[in-house]
């Protein structure tokens, strides 16, 4: 049997070669951080489209190695919210801030400092006071050699203490360095989840946002931004899982948009989600979507809580 202090010294040993940390990904909507973190992570865990205000939640993407876990979180796009549910992403993408041991300040080459100003001052206070932060310039490929220098010169003069990483999440250039970066940064600890985890959410959560993407992709104006999903029954069978799913609306108009003529539009959505969800559990989907209407359920606290957006 180990003495305590035997064991303490085995403790120790282990700790001081294991990092582990909380590497967070932050930023105005739609710079590119659903991409980067799936590029970080290598795997499809968060939906990504055109459309700003894509990510709604928090969602975590866990990497592990022998000697290292990095628990990559993804957040919504910062934004000054309208009603209750962009108050709850809100939330979601202060959270990270909190809890941050390497921060990823996520930026675009179009993007401006006066897009959040008060979120921008928080990360510059974190970084000033010794949190390491990361800025990433993503989407490099769609500049010249002249403007990236000239936005590097930007954000150094923004953030000194960040460190500027010149980016392509993309066509994944530059993300094998930052990577190791962010890996060398980690703080030495043990791993804060078991080391065959891999994310936070359920494969429930999966599906809903696999379909919410293909919403976002089949219809524009209000639609995408009107609607949740809820998987009602999930059903692992040997050869193919059974899922019923509810896409929830706000409006009756809403949901004659969403089924289409003949039911064509909704069929289009269940057969492009049906492929990723296969695609996502390697194995054979059978999905049966249906379509009603939560009133307002944008606004309403309990629905909003009874949908996940609450902070746990
Ligand atoms: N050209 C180019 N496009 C990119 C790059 N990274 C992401 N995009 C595109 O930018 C759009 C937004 O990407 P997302 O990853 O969803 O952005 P996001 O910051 O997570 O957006 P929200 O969740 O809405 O805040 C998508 O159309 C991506 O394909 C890149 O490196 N280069
Ligand atoms: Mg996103």
């Amino acid at each position: 049997m180990m003495s305590n202090q035997q064991s303490a010294i085995s403790n120790q040993q282990c700790s001081q070669a294991h990092r582990s940390g909380f590497v967070n990904i932050v930023g105005n909507p739609n710079v590119g951080k659903s991409t980067l973190m799936n590029a970080l992570v290598g795997e499809r865990l968060s939906i990504i489209t055109s459309k700003a205000q894509t990510t709604r939640h928090r969602i975590m993407g866990i990497v592990n190695g022998e000697d290292f876990q990095m628990v990559y979180s993804d957040t919504p796009g910062v934004l000054s919210p309208n009603y209750r549910l962009q108050e709850k992403m809100l939330e979601f993408s202060r959270s990270a801030l909190v809890d941050a041991d390497v921060l990823l300040y996520v930026t675009e080459p179009q993007d401006t400092v006066d897009r959040n100003p008060e979120f921008l001052e928080k990360v510059k206070h974190m970084a000033a006071a010794g949190t390491r932060v990361f800025l990433i310039i993503n989407k490099i490929d769609l500049t010249t050699q002249e403007t990236l220098e000239s936005l590097v010169s930007f954000w150094h003069s923004q953030l000194p203490e960040a460190e500027i990483f010149p980016i392509s999440a993309q066509e994944r250039f530059g993300v094998a360095q930052l990577f190791d970066a962010i890996k060398e940064a980690l703080p030495v600890g043990p791993p804060f989840f078991p080391k065959d985890q891999l994310t936070d959410k359920s494969e429930r959560f999966f599906v809903n946002e696999i379909i919410r993407e293909k919403i976002l992709l089949n219809y524009d104006k209000e639609i995408p931004y009107s609607v949740e999903v809820e998987v009602e029954s999930f059903k692992e069978e040997d050869k193919l899982i059974r899922i019923e799913a509810v896409i929830y609306c706000e409006r009756d108009s809403q949901k004659g948009i969403i089924i289409g003529k003949a039911g064509s539009a909704l069929k289009r959505v269940g057969s492009q989600a049906r492929k990723d969800i296969e695609d996502f559990f390697q194995k054979q989907v059978f999905l049966q979507l249906f379509v009603k209407v939560d009133r307002d359920w944008r606004s309403n606290t309990g629905r909003l809580r009874h949908y996940g957006y609450d902070l746990t």
